[in-house]
């Protein structure tokens, strides 16, 4: 119901145009984007493209797949090459009417909708009668065959605009055989000839079985590599890059980029926050690699540093002893925490407490305890799903139900002296920690079995422990702020005292820049001592103001902002090298198709160099497959790439952490990414990550 006051501005919304203009949900923005026409490739320049098989890529194929997969473990990697004039005969199957199928699976990943533009327009430029259809809701809309088809109004609303939203996603996965049957089932009755699938390794994967099992029957299935994470890389067995990032993972970067930058302009005027930012990626820290090295945060953790860390000073006293340290080897939580804990003290004695941290959301993956509770958990988990035939969170919905479920399991190990996988030692460890990341640890695995690192609260995890280990430093006095010389000896002189009577009894190190008041000072009554043994004052006299003053500048208050970038960066519109980069997956997707390949991924080498030598090609799903544990079993699917410490970025990154650390007087290093555009030539603003690794050849 309107009401009578309002009546005049329901007027002037609905009768005035302008005003209709300004309030509508078309921006300015929203209209350029559309109305963009991403560079593509030289080869899709031609009428036509064929694909050349080449044998210059070896792959070390694994013999589960081998004996899974038979009908596409033979596939190659294939060129893409332009056509300018063909004969009728290959016109004619380039051409021919086709039905086509697309679907997202997992988490968005800007770009998404210019792989469907792409494959939409190669598509109808082929055969204006050929028909695409976009699966809803994920793997589930071919399952259940809910589908949409796509048309110029619904393709052209989405161009170069961020989501999933045109047939929005799900992360259900292909994977038993009534499933599997449905989904052939929905192939057949829409007739299709191919079926493309945009997602990350899990969903790769399912394209492998499912290009195996659609293969008698002539559906042609392509992969699409999409995740923010960037752990979709593919190499060959001799180190060349056949892919070098999925495409969504630059937007990605570049938002929390953005947003992490702003922090550290907003932590250095403000001078009193530690900002904690978690970034996403599932396991891998890709991401949290580029964030580091567009921005130049304080401090950046990667999570598959450390886990190659050794504690050196561990083993060599073990070494004395005639022993080794096996537990050395490997960062431990609390390890971590004095890492943090060390930053921040440094930072503090030159006078800035405050900064910004970068914490990839799966760094618990590679801590060592953590790491394995997730297994055992991931693995009791499973198992008591199988056989049960229930699930586990809904037997038991809260945490004190899982836990006694737990306390079962370890009293099993004692009483009856059998073996279980989680035993005394292990409930004990469990117990000690916070209930909220017990919880955590306990959440629901997602539909492949992946632990959900985006669930727990890694970030509160690790500076629960880092607050608590300052304020041991704090207490033992070796936690101070730093106080700069100048501003000693002004607020001081301002009151006539003498500067240099008082420095050497308050300070450890008077006569440098910044001045760290003594270990022993940290409270008013041990101020007085100091100056009392050092007869400045009496029995009774009170501190002077100043020295008061700078005794209470000396302690530091550790205040934290937790900020977790994720999702955010995930719905950006993509910047302007994903814009053409997955326009062009999604035109090599449909040269795929017309050229007859299936079983094989959609990509472009040579991302890393100059737009005018990508190259599209077609890389075969099947070698790229490896052994992994899913559901507490060991399954076959595609291989994960992790951050290489050994990569020329990574070592850079190394190199100037100490430089970003900014632990010295003067000005951070912070570096200002900007925001992200799509226009001009953009597809030439490429992660940090690939420009610095492919510097590092010449
Ligand atoms: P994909 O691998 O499916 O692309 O998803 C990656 C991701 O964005 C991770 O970075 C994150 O851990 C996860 O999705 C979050 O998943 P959800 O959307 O289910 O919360």
């Amino acid at each position: 119901m309107q009401s009578e006051e309002n009546a005049d501005v329901t007027q002037l919304i609905e009768e005035n145009t302008a005003v209709q203009q300004v309030v509508s949900n078309v921006s300015n923005e929203l209209i350029a984007r559309r109305n963009y026409k991403p560079a593509v490739c030289n080869v899709f320049l031609n009428e036509f493209t064929k694909t050349e098989e080449t044998n210059d890529y070896k792959f070390d194929t694994h013999i589960e797949a081998k004996k899974r997969l038979p009908d596409i473990i033979g596939n190659k990697v294939q060129i893409i090459k332009g056509v300018s004039s063909a004969d009728e005969l290959f016109r004619k199957k380039y051409c021919k009417k086709r039905n086509i199928g697309i679907v997202f699976s997992g988490g968005p990943a800007p770009g998404g909708h210019n792989v469907i533009a792409g494959l939409y327009d190669a598509a109808k430029k082929a055969n204006p009668e050929s028909s695409i259809y976009g699966f809803l809701l994920g793997p589930d809309g071919i399952i259940e065959n809910e589908h949409v088809e796509l048309k110029d109004d619904i393709v052209n609303a989405h161009r170069n605009l961020g989501g999933f939203g045109m047939i929005k996603t799900g992360r259900t996965k292909i994977d038993s055989k009534g499933k599997m049957s449905l989904s052939k089932e929905t192939c057949s009755k829409l007739k299709l000839d191919a079926l493309v699938i945009v997602g990350g390794d899990d969903s790769n994967t399912n394209a492998a079985f499912l290009a195996q099992e659609m293969y008698k029957d002539g559906v042609q299935i392509i992969g699409v590599p999409k995740t923010i994470d960037g752990d979709i890389q593919v190499r060959d067995a001799n180190g060349s890059v056949l892919c070098a990032i999925s495409f969504g993972f630059h937007t990605a970067a570049l938002s929390f980029s953005n947003s992490v930058s702003n922090l550290c302009t907003d932590s250095c005027s403000d001078v009193k926050y530690w900002h904690i930012c978690k970034v996403m990626g599932r396991v891998a820290s890709h991401l949290a690699l580029e964030v580091a090295l567009q921005t130049h945060a304080n401090i950046t953790l990667i999570g598959e540093d450390l886990a190659d860390y050794v504690d050196m000073r561990r083993l060599e006293k073990a070494k004395k002893e005639g022993t080794t340290d096996y537990t050395a080897f490997g960062m431990t939580l609390r390890h971590l925490s004095r890492v943090i804990c060390d930053g921040i003290v440094r930072r503090a004695a030159v006078g800035k407490n405050y900064g910004v941290i970068v914490i990839p959301e799966g760094v618990l993956e590679f801590i060592n305890e953590i790491q394995i509770f997730i297994i055992k958990l991931n693995t009791i988990i499973a198992k008591y799903n199988s056989t049960h035939d229930t699930d586990f969170h809904s037997d038991f919905p809260v945490l004190e139900d899982k836990l006694e479920y737990l306390r079962r399991l370890a009293k099993a190990s004692r009483e009856e002296g059998i073996f279980t996988i989680w035993n005394t030692r292990d409930d004990d460890l469990f117990n000690d920690i916070p209930a909220f990341f017990q919880e955590g640890l306990l959440t629901e695995r997602d539909s492949h079995g992946n632990f959900q690192f985006s669930q727990v609260e890694t970030d509160k995890v690790l500076m629960g422990l880092v607050k608590d280990y300052l304020k041991i430093l704090k207490e033992k006095g070796q936690y101070k702020i730093g106080i700069p010389k100048s501003y000693f000896y002004k607020t001081l002189e301002k009151e006539n005292l003498y500067p240099d009577i008082l420095g050497p009894v308050l300070f450890d190190n008077f006569g440098e820049d910044f001045l760290i008041m003594k270990d022993s000072i940290t409270s008013v009554k041990t101020l007085n001592q100091a100056l009392n043994k050092d007869g400045i004052i009496r029995d009774g006299d009170k501190i002077p103001g100043p020295v008061e003053k700078i005794y209470k500048k000396s302690i530091p208050s550790f205040k934290t902002q937790l900020h977790f970038f994720g999702y955010d960066g995930r719905g950006n519109d993509p910047c302007g090298f994903d814009c053409v980069y997955a326009y062009n997956l999604g035109l090599t997707a449909f040269s795929l198709i017309a050229n007859g390949s299936t079983g094989q991924m959609a990509a472009i080498k040579n991302l890393e160099k100059e737009f005018e030598k990508w190259e599209p090609i077609g890389i075969p799903i099947a070698p790229l497959m490896r052994i992994e544990e899913r559901k507490g079993k060991l399954d076959l699917v595609l291989e994960k790439t992790l951050v290489d410490v050994n990569s020329p970025c990574f070592r850079i990154l190394k190199e100037l952490r100490e430089k970003w650390l900014g632990a010295y007087p003067g000005e951070d290093d912070y570096r200002k990414p900007g925001p992200i555009r799509y226009i001009e030539k953009c597809e030439e603003n490429r992660p940090l990550t690939f420009v610095l690794n492919e510097l590092a050849k010449k």
